[in-house]
């Protein structure tokens, strides 16, 4: 599959040939014959195949990757509660295709909003799949949050690492600079030196990555597309490729009640590092005041989204 590049070094680059199954709703299919053909016109090596699809049953079959787009939208006039009821409908529906058509290894990474409680639901739907294996997608948090802090200090967004997005993907979530590196032509500094802007980054910094999907929206009349599609990709290649050495990326994972005081049974995004796709938080950093009061915020959020969609789940 991989074929090693030099004589000296088998360096698997990542060349994962695929096969995407789309499955949309029914009235949707001729929308998504249009889908097909741009991606075919893209001439994708690595893409073999393209199936759309209305089954679920052709959807979720032997999957080694899910990504759960689809979700309701808020609509004019929306109750919170009644948007939250459709969704846990549809997560739960998802879950139980999952369990029932796609391998017990199948990594799943839900984006449809609200991100974090639709993956918990998918995962409770699921119980033969482990729960390790549910993430969703704070990639795009984290992707705003290095790229602002790399134009702040005029580097190149590579040169930042290891920002962290804590909690849920919404405006309550605590985009965080303090165990961020950055490489400042040449010398490891840290994103408070190299910044050298303590109140920027407390302030403008933090409201304008919780506030970008927002903004987006009133320039572009439209939800961020492009920007979430290039996180979807990062966050599925890092699942399966692994993360750098020494780098982290924020996913929304399960929490077990054992990092960061952050409560049990809930999808929270941590920073991890991923290895033989497997995650693991990044546990032992230290967390000052400024940062607990809003880990604790997002997480109260999150509590009370999971127990009212779980009154749903139940029902
Ligand atoms: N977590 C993130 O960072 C992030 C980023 C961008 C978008 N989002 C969320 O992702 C979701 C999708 O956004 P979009 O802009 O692609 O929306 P979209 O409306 O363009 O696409 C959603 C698609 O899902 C389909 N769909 C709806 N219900 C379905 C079901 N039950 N089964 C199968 N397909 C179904 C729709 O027909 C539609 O084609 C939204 O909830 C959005 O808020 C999250
Ligand atoms: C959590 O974030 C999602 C996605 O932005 C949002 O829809 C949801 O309302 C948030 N949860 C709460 C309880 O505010
Ligand atoms: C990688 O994970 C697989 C399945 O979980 C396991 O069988 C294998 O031993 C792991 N390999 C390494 C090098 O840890
Ligand atoms: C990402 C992740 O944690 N994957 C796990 C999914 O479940 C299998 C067992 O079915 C584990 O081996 C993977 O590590």
């Amino acid at each position: 599959m991989c074929s090693a590049r030099t004589s000296m070094l088998i360096v698997c680059l990542p060349c994962q040939p695929i096969i995407l199954v789309l499955l949309d709703i029914t009235p949707m299919l001729p929308v998504l014959d249009g889908v097909v053909m741009e991606l075919q016109d893209c001439a994708l090596p690595l893409l073999r195949e393209v199936i759309p699809t209305d089954k679920v049953e052709v959807g979720f079959k032997d999957l080694d990757a899910a990504i759960l787009v689809g979700s309701m939208p808020r609509k004019e006039g929306m109750e919170r509660k009644d948007l939250l009821n459709a969704n846990v409908a549809i997560f739960k529906t998802q879950g139980e295709a999952l369990e029932k058509y796609a391998k017990k290894t199948v990594k799943v990474l839900v984006v449809g909003n609200p991100a974090n409680t639709n993956c918990l639901i998918a995962s409770k739907s699921a119980p033969s799949i482990p729960k390790e294996n549910f993430s969703c997608l704070t990639r795009l948090d984290h992707n705003r949050a290095r790229s602002q802090v790399a134009m702040r200090v005029g580097v190149p967004s590579d040169s930042v690492k290891n920002v962290i997005i804590w909690g849920n993907h919404s405006s309550t979530q605590y985009p965080d600079v303090h165990h961020a590196i950055v490489n400042h032509h040449g010398k490891e500094m840290s994103g408070f030196d190299a910044v050298n802007d303590e109140s920027w980054l407390k302030g403008d910094f933090i409201t304008t990555v919780q506030q970008r999907g927002a903004a987006v929206i009133k320039a572009r009349k439209l939800s961020s597309a492009m920007s979430a599609a290039k996180a979807i990709c990062d966050h599925m290649r890092d699942i399966w490729f692994g993360t750098p050495d020494g780098e982290w990326v924020s996913m929304g994972v399960y929490s077990t009640g054992n990092s960061y005081g952050v409560p049990n049974d809930l999808m929270y995004s941590f920073p991890v590092m991923i290895k033989n796709k497997t995650w693991k938080v990044v546990d032992g950093l230290s967390i000052n005041d400024f940062s607990r009061g809003k880990m604790d915020a997002t997480a109260a959020e999150l509590v009370d989204e999971r127990d009212t969609a779980l009154t749903f789940l139940g029902a």
